[in-house]
């Protein structure tokens, strides 16, 4: 595997951090064995863990208004794919990558295969892209892809789709996600129920092209572009669809697509109730789809949507397997410090979930002692779980404190000049 960081670096860095490491280590292996916890059982769970990185997460995002490019932005898939080794490499939870189509679609899909593969990377699911006109395309998304009212648009956006699962299969994906804004901004607008039933129509095309081995993902989102009515806005809806599509059809939730306050863990709980839940979108936000790094706004909330997960898993055993990515946009940090950090925090809300003791929490809801309920989750989110992640990462090879070891590797400067800016340049393609 090429490391782009030095792994000598790496090392000396962590030689340096080693021995307050090693303390902290011990300090709280003591007090989680004294909670009847063992610190090396959690330690490998820790270093089991993975969350796929958004290819378009290493470039700068951009919101409505404006863009403010970072230095050394990586200019195409081969580049992004070089700073997602870069978060892997020093996190050692992140060997997946989840490509967008078109903006990552490659002239030679093997080649891209290959240097994924000498990176040490593997590819998450693909995604597709029907929520805008790309340069060469017949016919314009403005009304609708999957939706639209007009056939040979819903044709193209299938096809679209269907050649993504084909680009998918060739770099070893196994699942497609499918996110599309359409919609209806006015009342009179769309037909509610049309829209639905031709998304539908559209659905089962893509469904039917999904090799065995394959999901399909469907990813739902409250609002936006669709300001009135959003065709798949809620897990209600992408439940349906998922169920009436067949087993092949899953639910991905994405964490900033909900109404304020929703309860989100207790959607996760549904789905994996049901069977229908295929995998995550996470990031934190504040107000709508605001794509934060992922637990610097709310992370209890991500604690609690782990904890959903380590009941379906206990309950579900290893057939309980949902997809685990990224989806962040970042305007005022360093990507890559970002996507490290978020996958981090993920990582932590994993361990912290297993912290919780599930048989004494079903006595005391077995007992209505509500109040030490509540409290025996509050005592796992508020352990900190720092030097298991640590330990964790150390024994993968990588970094004690990844950001420290990025920033002292220069990285972000050699890629500054290897990456001179061009102008207009886009991290996702949209230009
Ligand atoms: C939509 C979304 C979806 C897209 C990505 C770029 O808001 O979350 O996952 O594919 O952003
Ligand atoms: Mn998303
Ligand atoms: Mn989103």
């Amino acid at each position: 595997m090429k490391d782009l960081i030095d792994a000598g670096l790496v090392a000396e860095q962590n030689a340096k951090a080693s021995a307050q490491l090693q303390a902290d280590y011990d300090a709280l292996g003591g007090m989680l064995a004294r909670r009847g916890q063992d610190i090396e059982a959690l330690t490998s769970l820790a270093q089991d863990f993975a969350v796929a990185v958004p290819s378009w997460g290493v470039g700068t995002g951009g919101t409505r208004f404006a863009r403010f490019p970072g230095r050394g932005e990586p200019r195409n898939v081969f580049e992004k794919l070089d700073d997602c080794a870069v978060i892997n490499q020093l996190t050692r939870a992140t060997p997946a990558v989840s490509p967008h189509f078109p903006w990552d679609k490659p002239t030679d899909a093997n080649e891209l295969r290959q240097h994924a593969d000498a990176l040490g990377l593997a590819f998450d699911a693909v995604n597709s892209n029907t929520f805008q006109d790309q340069q060469s395309q017949e016919h314009t998304y403005k009304y609708g892809s999957l939706t639209a009212i007009a056939a040979a648009t819903r044709a193209q956006a299938v096809k679209h789709n269907i050649e993504c699962i084909e680009l998918g299969r060739e770099l070893g994906s196994k699942a497609l996600t499918v996110w599309v804004g359409d919609g209806a901004n006015f009342p009179g607008q769309s037909n509610l129920r049309g829209a639905l039933e031709r998304y539908l129509d559209s659905m089962r095309e893509i469904y039917a092209a999904l090799p065995d081995d394959w999901n399909v993902f469907i990813e739902h989102k409250l609002f936006e572009p669709a300001f009135y009515a959003t065709t798949i806005a809620d897990w209600g809806t992408s439940f349906a669809c998922a169920t009436a599509l067949g087993p092949k059809a899953k639910c991905l939730v994405d964490l900033g697509h909900h109404a304020p306050n929703t309860n989100i863990e207790m959607i996760v709980a549904r789905l994996a109730q049901f069977g229908k839940l295929g995998g995550f979108h996470f990031n934190d936000s504040k107000y709508g789809d605001d794509d934060l790094d992922s637990g610097s706004i709310n992370p209890f909330q991500l604690f609690l949507v782990f904890n959903e997960l380590a009941d379906a898993a206990q309950r579900d055993g290893a057939t309980f397997r949902p997809a685990y990515m990224l989806d962040q946009s970042h305007n005022v940090t360093d990507p890559i410090e970002s996507l490290m950090n978020s996958a981090v925090e993920v990582q932590r809300a994993y361990v912290q979930a297993a912290l919780v003791d599930r048989t004494r929490l079903a006595e005391l809801q077995r007992s209505n002692d509500v109040l030490l309920a509540a409290q025996a989750l509050k005592a796992a989110f508020r352990t900190d779980v720092s030097p298991i992640l640590a330990m964790a990462r150390v024994r993968k090879g990588g970094a004690v404190d990844p950001v420290a070891c990025y920033r002292a590797s220069g990285y972000r400067d050699l890629a500054a000049s290897a990456r001179p800016a061009k102008a207009g340049a886009s991290s996702s393609g949209i230009v």
